[in-house]
């Protein structure tokens, strides 16, 4: 009797769980059907409190040791590492975690494109030679009178150097604008190679290393740096120059862009090697008509998360949901099979597929999971795999035996903002550059560019926070631009089709309404973050703006954050001198001197600085506020003249 007063009471209102409305519906059918998520596994599991205030240290075995958050002064380890030595040790190896998950993955697209290049994988090109070529020239390699193949011999040999160099700076660095890396030499923070930067910070972080608190995070910073502006850069730079660079594309989201009458697969993960491949495999004209021989009118693929997000960008692949959404889609019973490769896979999934028939495959030598089917996806011959999952796909159709329940919800947006395109789409053929972003800016038509990006989260109410700050920024002529899993949230809401410009501020409004763009960017991926940093640096390099990126009317956000790799994510960002606020929780005790640090002494060395807060409305304060301090900074606090210069105006001004 008291157990099932428990259960009842833990029954939380699924309304209080997500906005997201295919979620929700399909969160009352798994009820229904009895089958449980992470949703419900959040109520019932309370959040250690000492592990989320980052007061427990395990790197020796004289404990754990657990302080007080309460009084975290009052007593230090068996080692006698205090509560700032301890904070910030946790935080080198999640950085060291993150930047780790981006820059496996980055290096190993740089394998694939090693491979490509040397002609031993048949099935992937080299699709955009433009781009192959300005990444060469912006890391300094010539390409006047040399071939394809000898540019892209030497962007590999010099990127390879991204992960493996013992020592020197990365070959991204020499993007970075001269006042942001001069910071960095004097901080000793520009990275080396990433795998030396993550072993160093696991060395650091080890039981009688480093214990002084500012000098970890000097080696934070340089770690969370090798991922920005080094394995996540190469990671998106190799993907557009071997899939193609996004530009803008319609596309359908949420669980709606499911079919009842074809066979549907889902890709759900973040190597866009496999997705590319299946998307081949879904075509092949034999596979359609065995499809089709199976009663199915066709076969829909569907992408989530994060290999999804760039699936979207790049080809307009309609995406089903974000991380939270994972399991409730599998709840539809209409997914036919699930293929995954790496980060960001709730073990859960394995579970909920069984209980629906839904095929759950592995594919990456890097991720398996107890009760999914493993079926190894190789470079060298890639349609082994994807062939195999589509005929696998349509047997289970064929066999459908789950109730099929498809929530009738499609939202359409416009994707696929690169940084190459947002150069395009602002300046127009003739005159190509951020002028007139940083005009817009400077005129205060915008005033300012967020960066809104990251997870979404069981403990917290799905894509609430994300939309409500959004709307809220958009409301304040704030331009955002998002990744991941931030982006799907935003257009499930329907901020990312260019009607949505209604719901910006006046200025903001005029510009997206004259350039026909929407006030909400989807740039792609978590790995694609490095769009940002690089959009950043155009901003910087166009002029009138400051001279660092620590001077630019910037933030940054990940409001529902869950993973690692978002800490390593903001931590770079904070390095590269942008402001960033978290939600949900932050593995810091307020009043330590490592919080102090962290959240105000960096932007005094010419960095940026952390921000916290689980209220949208406030993170959008703090946001605003900050970009207000940058204007007021550059001089450009007062609303200019409003108006646009045209070339004649621009030749006068630079005669
Ligand atoms: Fe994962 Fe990348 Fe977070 Fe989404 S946003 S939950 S990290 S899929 Ni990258």
């Amino acid at each position: 009797m008291e157990k099932k007063k428990e259960a009842e009471k833990k029954l939380v209102d699924i309304k209080d769980l997500t906005i997201c409305s295919a979620t929700g519906q399909m969160l009352e059918k798994a009820r229904r059907d009895g089958v449980e998520t992470a949703f419900d596994r959040a109520v019932t599991m309370k959040a250690c409190p000492i592990g989320a205030d980052s007061a427990c240290c395990k790197h020796c075995f004289m404990g754990p040791c657990r302080l007080n958050a309460k009084d975290p002064y009052g007593k230090v380890g068996v080692c006698g590492a205090d509560i700032d030595t301890i904070q910030a040790r946790n935080f080198g190896r999640m950085v060291a975690a993150g930047t780790a998950a981006h820059t496996d993955h980055g290096m190993a697209m740089l394998a694939l494109f090693r491979d490509v290049v040397r002609g031993e994988i048949p099935d992937y090109q080299i699709k955009d030679v433009g781009k192959l070529e300005s990444v060469a020239r912006s890391i300094g390699i010539e390409t006047e009178g040399k071939s394809v193949q000898e540019i892209a011999e030497a962007l590999y040999e010099e990127l390879e150097r991204t992960y493996i160099q013992v020592d020197g700076e990365v070959p991204f660095s020499k993007r970075v604008p001269e006042k942001t890396l001069e910071v960095w030499r004097k901080l000793g923070i520009v990275p080396r190679g990433a795998m030396r930067e993550i072993m160093e910070m696991m060395h650091r972080t080890h039981m009688g290393v480093d214990q002084d608190y500012e000098n970890l995070v000097k080696q934070c910073s340089r770690t969370a740096l090798a991922d920005g502006w080094g394995g996540s850069m190469v990671a998106t730079e190799i993907s557009d120059i071997l899939f193609g660079t996004p530009s803008p594309v319609a596309v359908e989201v949420n669980m709606g862009v499911l079919k009842e009458d074809q066979v549907n697969i889902i890709v759900h993960g973040h190597e866009p090697n496999l997705f590319e491949s299946i998307l081949e495999s879904v075509q092949e004209p034999t596979l359609v008509q065995a499809a089709r021989d199976a009663g199915a009118k066709g076969i829909n693929l569907v992408g989530m998360c994060c290999s999804g997000a760039e699936m979207l960008v790049r080809h307009g692949i309609p995406h089903a949901g974000n991380f939270m959404s994972t399991e409730a889609v599998l709840v539809t019973g209409a997914v036919d099979a699930m293929a995954v490769d790496v980060q960001c896979i709730k073990q859960g999934l394995a579970k909920v597929a069984e209980c629906y028939g839904t095929k759950l495959f592995t594919t990456n030598p890097r991720c398996k999971i107890l009760g999914a089917e493993h079926i190894e996806f190789h470079e060298h011959d890639p349609k082994d795999c994807t062939d195999e999952i589509v005929i696998r796909a349509i047997t289970r159709f064929k066999n459908r035996t789950a109730q099929i329940e498809i929530p009738r919800i499609v939202n359409s947006g416009v994707h696929g903002f690169s940084h190459e395109y947002i150069n395009y789409m602002l300046g127009g053929s003739f005159r190509s550059s951020y002028r007139p972003l940083n005009d817009n800016i400077i005129n205060g038509r915008i005033r300012g560019v967020a960066g809104v990006v990251g997870c979404t989260n069981a403990r917290m109410k799905q894509d609430w926070v994300h939309v409500e700050l959004v709307k809220e920024l958009i409301k304040n002529d704030v331009l955002v631009v998002q990744t991941g899993c931030a982006q799907v949230a935003l257009a499930k809401a329907g901020l990312t089709s260019p009607e949505s410009a209604c719901l910006a501020g006046p200025g903001l409004r005029e510009v997206c309404e004259t350039v026909g763009m929407p006030p909400v960017l989807g740039l792609g991926s978590c790995v694609d973050n490095s769009r940002i940093l690089i959009a950043c640096t155009a901003m910087v390099n166009e002029g009138g703006l400051g001279s660092s990126i620590a001077d630019l009317p910037v933030a940054g956000a990940a409001p529902e954050y869950m993973s690692e790799k978002a800490i390593a994510i903001g931590h770079y960002f904070v390095a590269s001198g942008v402001y960033t606020v978290f939600g949900v929780t932050f593995p810091i005790i307020e009043g330590t001197k490592f919080y102090e640090h962290m959240f105000e002494e960096l932007e005094k060395l010419g960095c940026g600085k952390w921000g916290f807060t689980v209220d949208p409305y406030e993170m959008a304060r703090m946001m605003i506020a900050h970009i207000d301090k940058k204007r007021k900074a550059l001089g450009i606090d007062k609303a200019r003249e409003r108006v646009l210069m045209d070339m004649a105006d621009r030749r006068q001004m630079e005669g």
